[in-house]
């Protein structure tokens, strides 16, 4: 038998979700009208009124939202209801320019939580399952969505957040864990680690694991699904929308189910913004239908992703999407933590050392390696090793602060890294992630 955890949403028709968006829209435009006034600013200049929005179809006249946007109204401007309405905020790591704050009132908390649970029932879970948590817990999205998730499908939650593996082995194994969330590289390393320790994969009641929060490839689904003796289930969302759970794999494996009851998807040409028809290419953009303390109209997510309609066996009707295939931007996802360039720039610029850097991310044993060589002033270099390594200390301590996760810093000597005539590669991924 299939299972649901809100099946008559889930499996409605076309036309009925079309419904409910169309009703809520109209609702969404006019409350964000009403009560953010820096998007009813954009609305106004763009000379459209709440009146010209009466279906989804009309959403096409909406101004986008930008991560720019979300940083010119740091950290209010964007928030949908009074603070006294709001009870918690979640966020992305980053620098106070670059971080995302979100608002959740208690509705919005509810909302979201369904959209994990809607994702853990689609995995095989039940009130009888033992649901393993290694997001990270705190401001990242991850642990606490699928923690809620989990209390709304009556599952025994364990909330381990991210690290301390032995600690994650022995209370799996101990409390024999049936579903693991975490991003796939833990899971991988959790695998690998499993097999260390001279556990086979059948040694584990896993059957399956919820992972996401980072591109991972079908190669990698196989071997998680073979380390661990499970079924690996994708999901997607961004601290912008909610958090995880804005869309969410089913068996069939063949993309994430977007939860179109509360979040309405266009893909558009990342140049030029036009919406393209199904089965295009492009960058994803989000509408929130329902939300108080953060709506969100038109987000540009910067993610690069395919939407189809195709019937899925599944009997789920929501529109589903691929995989992110990459993204409009620049922005690096190393160990589950979003880094941009210009956040490590800034950092170099602060502690004194010349623009001229290369940032280099692999994935060496299923983890990511984040090295970044910085070239010195003559008057910063020296021969002395331990005066270097002081130094590569302090600069490490620096980007720790900003990014939130810390590189290896190799300071090389003045006018060693490669001039480019064109633009600088200043990142060499060697992950090959898409
Ligand atoms: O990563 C929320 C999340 C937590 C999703 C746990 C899934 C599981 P942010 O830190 O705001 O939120 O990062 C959002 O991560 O725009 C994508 O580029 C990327 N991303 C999220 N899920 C996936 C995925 C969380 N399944 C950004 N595959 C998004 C590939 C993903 N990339």
């Amino acid at each position: 038998m299939k299972n649901y955890y809100q099946k008559e949403v889930e499996t409605a028709s076309y036309e009925e979700i079309r419904q409910i968006q169309n009703e809520k829209i109209v609702k969404q435009v006019r409350y964000v009208y009403d009560n953010v006034p820096y998007y009813r600013n954009l609305m106004d200049k763009k000379g459209v009124s709440p009146d010209d929005i009466k279906s989804v179809d009309d959403i096409k006249k909406l101004p986008f939202l930008t991560k720019d946007d979300l940083r010119e109204a740091y950290p209010y401007g964007l928030r949908g209801t009074d603070l006294k309405n709001c009870v918690r905020i979640q966020s992305t790591s980053g620098t106070t320019g670059k971080r995302v704050v979100a608002f959740y009132t208690q509705k919005d908390i509810d909302m979201w939580e369904e959209c994990c649970a809607r994702a853990i029932v689609a995995a095989g879970g039940t009130n009888e399952d033992v649901v393993q948590v290694c997001y990270g817990y705190g401001l990242f999205t991850g642990g606490p969505g699928l923690n809620g998730g989990s209390h709304k499908v009556g599952s025994l939650t364990l909330p381990m957040s991210s690290g301390n593996t032995d600690r994650q082995i022995q209370f799996m194994m101990d409390l024999d864990a049936t579903i693991l969330c975490c991003t796939p590289s833990y899971a991988a390393y959790i695998g690998e680690s499993l097999a260390e320790k001279g556990y086979k994969p059948e040694d584990n009641k896993l059957k399956a694991g919820i992972f996401g929060a980072e591109p991972w490839t079908e190669e990698m689904r196989q071997g998680i699904e073979k380390s661990l003796g499970i079924k690996a289930y994708d999901i997607y969302g961004l601290t912008e929308t909610s958090g995880p759970g804005v869309a969410f794999e089913c068996e069939e494996q063949t993309g994430m189910h977007i939860n179109e009851d509360h979040f309405y998807a266009e893909i558009i040409d990342p140049d030029t913004g036009e919406v393209l028809p199904e089965g295009s290419k492009g960058e994803l953009v989000f509408t929130s239908l329902d939300k108080e303390g953060f709506p969100l109209l038109r987000y540009r997510t910067k993610d690069i992703c395919i939407l189809s309609r195709k019937k899925c066996s599944c009997g789920r009707t929501h529109v589903k999407m691929t995989k992110p295939l990459g993204r409009s931007d620049d922005m690096m996802i190393i160990r589950g933590v979003n880094v941009f360039p210009s956040q490590i720039e800034a950092v170099l610029l602060k502690e004194g050392y010349p623009p001229n850097y290369q940032i280099v991310v692999d994935r060496v044993n299923n983890s990511d390696t984040f090295d970044i060589y910085v070239e010195c002033t003559p008057e910063l270099f020296s021969d002395k090793v331990s005066e270097m390594q002081t130094q590569e200390k302090k600069l490490n301590l620096a980007m720790r602060s900003m990014l939130g996760i810390g590189p290896k810093i190799h300071l090389v000597a003045p006018k060693t890294i490669e001039r480019s005539e064109g633009k600088a590669v200043r990142v060499i991924d060697k992950r090959k992630l898409h």
